[in-house]
């Protein structure tokens, strides 16, 4: 196998009550792992991906077989958002960014909370299944969403925060109310790990 199902870096019951113990497992242990075989065997044999990153395989989609383009674009898609979704959340977390991510925030979105409310709409109302996300474009923090499993990388920009809004990411305890796990999933955010992101990529535009 090239490409691995990550560990999660805590319990399946770790974010409890925002998200429950059976949601990350069946998240996790089947529809991650599903995305990651299904992209190992859409590359399988094409020895033009023996050293690449998923993530750049995901920039240069264009660069990928026409008859197995979609197939990466949604299971390598699948495999990347979810193995950093895993990280943008952790226990114990919540709260407001600092440093030069708040100033970023402030300085792109007016405030913590006014970027707060446009992520959740990002997130509440994308229609079907998705994403919404904070990115870095051209050296900007925009919000943005995409359907299916699609990666903001194959737009040329950076996800430094992402949240999924697949009913599978929410069913089991949300059931058909979207709007309260978006309102749940601030309590898990990881910003150390949005600012590691930030700094990495983009900080130096503000
Ligand atoms: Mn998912």
């Amino acid at each position: 196998m090239k490409f691995e199902l990550p560990k999660l870096p805590y319990e399946y019951n770790a974010l409890e009550p925002h998200i429950d113990a059976k949601t990350m497992e069946v998240h996790h242990s089947k529809h991650h792992n599903g995305y990651t075989d299904k992209f190992n065997a859409a590359i399988e044999g094409k020895s033009q991906f023996d050293n690449a990153q998923a993530e750049d395989i995901l920039r240069h989609l264009d660069n990928v077989p026409e008859e197995i383009r979609t197939a990466v674009r949604n299971n390598g898609g699948g495999y990347v958002n979810h193995k950093m979704f895993w990280t943008v959340m952790a226990p114990g977390k919540g709260g407001e960014p600092s440093g030069e991510l708040k100033t970023a925030i402030e300085k792109s979105f007016g405030s913590f909370q006014e970027f707060k409310e446009k992520f959740s709409n990002a997130a509440k109302t994308q229609f079907g299944s998705g994403w919404a996300w904070l990115v870095i474009n051209n050296g900007q923090l925009e919000i943005m969403t995409t359907s299916n499993q699609d990666s903001p990388l194959s737009q040329n920009k950076t996800p430094i925060l992402c949240i999924d809004v697949w009913e599978h990411a929410y069913y089991l305890k949300y059931q058909n109310k979207r709007p309260d796990y978006v309102d749940a999933f601030w309590n898990v955010v990881n910003w150390e790990e949005v600012g590691r992101r930030f700094k990495e990529t983009g900080s130096q535009n503000y």
